[in-house]
């Protein structure tokens, strides 16, 4: 989970204020519950604003995906996390974190991420809660992400692999196995058998024999055991920390463009990364829902198959690879790299209602004498696409229109104050304001937790 960092990572969590008073003026000020989601295809840094909000909420809260999500993060002393299970709030001693029922759990890899985060001094005992409604992420289902990857031939999805989509496929079709069937571990094999069974039946490939069935369930066993005081009703204890005027931070794993509704499916994710998902992720209702920021990289990046309309296939797209060290955290895959794509945020935007977003990493762009915003679609035969397209063809077919903003070509990964920034890169952050219709609160220039300007 950890490793120490050679990046110029904080050392101090303090962010100045350009307009005064509390460092965390703003931050305080957030809605009682608030949510941080991604606005692109996963990626944006989502983890990093989730760790520094943290200590301005009482829980961090997870609703849906499970280990394909990897959310980087780094304590003050600058050690690095890469957390996929466990909310960003961890770091925080004072928060709870909790994994929501909308998450998929893959209890092998919670365990191992545990035991990482308390062998680098991070205490986790008592600090999570794991929904009874959660559904339980086998083994068989990563076999099965693989087996089901491998039928599709060349229009394969490029999932992380983690069983995500194939555990979903059991919650939906209602064969799944919850987190709380682990306080029954008497009908416990029963349901476990039939869920092996079904994949056999599916699969040629995949083999279970009666030995695989008694080794799951002794393993499991023993993983009940230790999950026990983990286990809780967290949609009654949300709302009740919610009754009692707690703040409540809700991190979205993946993104808008990766949801199962909303993305470019089928090139998607199989949750809700979207608005929505925090509703039917956790049991909060809608009208609780306050401030939700998005999270938006100031460049376009997607990992995994599926159209992207900014993708550059030349030297810009290698040099944000590059200088953005643009590699899966879960899976090490490099990331498709391009300019931002404003139709696109535009869409998630209205998707997602953001009240402000967090512009990441504009510190990657420093190297570009001239930088493109994608502004505009248009189908090849010319015509104007006036809205995020919901067919892949349209979307594989399309051309975009791009501005030409001028570069800064200077380092501002040390610049904490807007007024400080260069002009060139005010100009960036304000046409994207403008485009969107939101106001960028939050501008990310290194990965370190003092590496963000509020604006
Ligand atoms: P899955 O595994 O079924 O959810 O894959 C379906 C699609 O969703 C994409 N996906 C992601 N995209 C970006 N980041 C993710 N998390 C990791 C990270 C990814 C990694 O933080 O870097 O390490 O490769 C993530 N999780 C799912 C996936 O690429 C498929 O396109
Ligand atoms: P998440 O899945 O949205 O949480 O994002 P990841 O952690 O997968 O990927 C974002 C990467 O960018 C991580 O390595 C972060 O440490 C890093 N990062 C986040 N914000 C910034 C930033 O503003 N500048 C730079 N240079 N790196 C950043
Ligand atoms: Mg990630």
């Amino acid at each position: 989970v950890a490793s120490s960092s050679s990046s110029s990572s904080s050392t101090s969590t303090v962010i100045e204020n350009p307009k005064g008073g509390d460092v965390f003026d703003r931050v305080g000020m957030l809605s009682q519950v608030s949510g941080v989601l991604g606005c692109q295809w996963g990626d944006e840094g989502k983890g990093k604003l989730v760790d520094i909000l943290a200590g301005h909420f009482d829980i961090v809260a997870r609703c849906q995906g499970g280990a394909n999500a990897g959310h980087t993060i780094y304590n003050a002393e600058g050690k690095k996390f890469a957390l996929h299970l466990v909310p960003s709030g961890i770091l925080n001693e004072e928060t709870l974190c909790v994994i929501g029922n909308g998450v998929v759990v893959h209890l092998p890899g919670l365990f191992a991420e545990i035991d990482g985060l308390e062998s680098n001094g991070v205490s986790c005992k008592g600090r999570i809660l794991v929904s009874d409604r959660a559904h339980l992420l086998f083994d068989f289902h990563q076999a099965v992400d693989g087996l089901r990857e491998s039928e599709r031939a060349k229009s394969f999805i490029g999932t992380t692999k983690r069983g995500i989509g194939p555990c979903y496929s059991n919650k939906v079709i209602r064969n799944g196995i919850r987190v709380g069937d682990l306080r029954h571990m008497d009908t416990f094999p029963q349901k476990l058998d039939l869920l092996l069974s079904d994949a056999a039946s599916r699969f040629q490939k995949f083999n279970y024999s009666p030995d695989m069935l008694k080794e799951e369930v002794e393993q499991y066993k023993i993983y009940a055991e230790r999950l026990q005081p983990y286990i809780a009703d967290t949609v009654h204890v949300i709302n009740d920390f919610i009754g009692q005027k707690k703040k409540i931070l809700v991190e979205g794993g993946q993104a808008t463009m990766l949801d199962i509704d909303f993305g470019t499916y089928p090139f998607v994710t199989s949750s809700s990364p979207s608005a929505g998902g925090i509703c039917t992720g956790l049991g909060i209702a809608p009208r609780v829902l306050g401030d939700l920021i998005g999270v938006v990289k100031a460049y376009t990046t997607r990992v995994g198959s599926g159209p992207y309309s900014t993708e550059d296939f030349g030297k810009t797209g290698d040099l944000l690879r590059l200088a953005g060290k643009e590699f899966g955290t879960t899976t090490g895959r490099p990331r498709r790299c391009g300019w931002l794509d404003v139709v696109a945020l535009k869409y998630s935007c209205q998707i997602n209602g953001f009240s402000s977003l967090n512009l990441t990493k504009l510190d990657i762009l420093s190297k570009f004498p001239e930088i493109k915003l994608g502004v505009s679609y248009k189908a090849i035969d010319g015509t104007p696409i006036e809205s995020f397209p919901g067919d892949l063809c349209t979307l594989e077919q399309l051309k975009v229109d791009y501005e030409v903003l001028p570069g800064w070509q200077s380092d501002i990964s040390s610049i904490r104050s807007y007024a400080e920034l260069p002009r060139a890169a005010q100009q960036y952050v304000e046409r994207i304001e403008e485009l969107v219709g939101v106001p960028i609160h939050y501008i990310g220039v290194g990965p370190g937790r003092d590496a963000l300007i509020l604006k």
